[in-house]
């Protein structure tokens, strides 16, 4: 298998951490990949029409992307169990889809900030995505911290990363502070071998 992939992105570090869990590492080619909406770069255009990274390409089909469907496939081939079954699979994949936001929200202001000049930063826009990021935050510490506690998912696996993108990305915001049962979480699974093996550089 190949992985487009950049060492940065959080997205690409979902797809890592599990191939990690599911001992899949080893079977993964990389091929460095990397771009924005306006420089797509060396993004694999050819393999994901979308123009983003991950992209994994395998023998027995076409190429696949987005993460969430790349770190089901894997844990289906090593039949790693990262997806229970229903009724807490969907609290599982709820989980991933509010990390998954909490993600792309904070690309955005990344790429708001990185990609268009000063004079034509939209402030508002950019506190828009925080509150979408903050509103979760708020939810997860309410509601999700038992799903968070059980047997390792992909929530969890995605909750994981989307807390640390925030430390790399964002860190001047602090999120810690007004959520102290994630960031007790946080704190532990962030020591997991799979999440110190794929801590971002860069
Ligand atoms: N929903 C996608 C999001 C992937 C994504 O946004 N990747 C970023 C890197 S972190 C990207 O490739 N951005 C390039 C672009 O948007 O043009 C997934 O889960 O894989």
């Amino acid at each position: 298998m190949r992985l487009h992939a950049s060492a940065t992105s959080p997205f690409v570090r979902k797809v890592d951490v599990v191939l990690h869990e599911t001992g899949l590492a080893d079977q993964v080619e990389r091929v460095v990949a990397g771009g924005t909406p306006v420089d797509p770069g060396t993004l694999p255009l050819a393999l994901n029409p979308l123009g983003k990274i991950p992209v994994l390409e395998r023998e027995e089909g076409p190429a696949l992307y987005d993460s969430r469907v790349i770190c089901r496939y894997l844990d289906s081939v090593a039949n790693a169990g990262l997806y229970p079954p229903p009724p807490r699979l969907w609290d599982a994949l709820t989980l991933e889809a509010t990390a998954d936001g909490i993600l792309e929200a904070a690309v955005l202001m990344v790429y708001e900030i990185r990609t268009r000049p000063e004079e034509k930063r939209h402030e508002p826009w950019i506190e828009g995505q925080w509150s979408k990021i903050a509103r979760s935050l708020q939810a997860v510490e309410a509601r999700w911290m038992s799903q968070l506690c059980g047997p390792l998912d992909i929530g969890q696996i995605a909750m994981g990363c989307a807390l640390a993108y925030l430390d790399f990305r964002h860190a001047g915001r602090t999120w810690r502070a007004a959520h102290p049962a994630l960031a007790g979480w946080e704190a532990g699974f962030s020591q997991r071998p799979s999440m110190i093996a794929t801590a971002p550089f860069g």
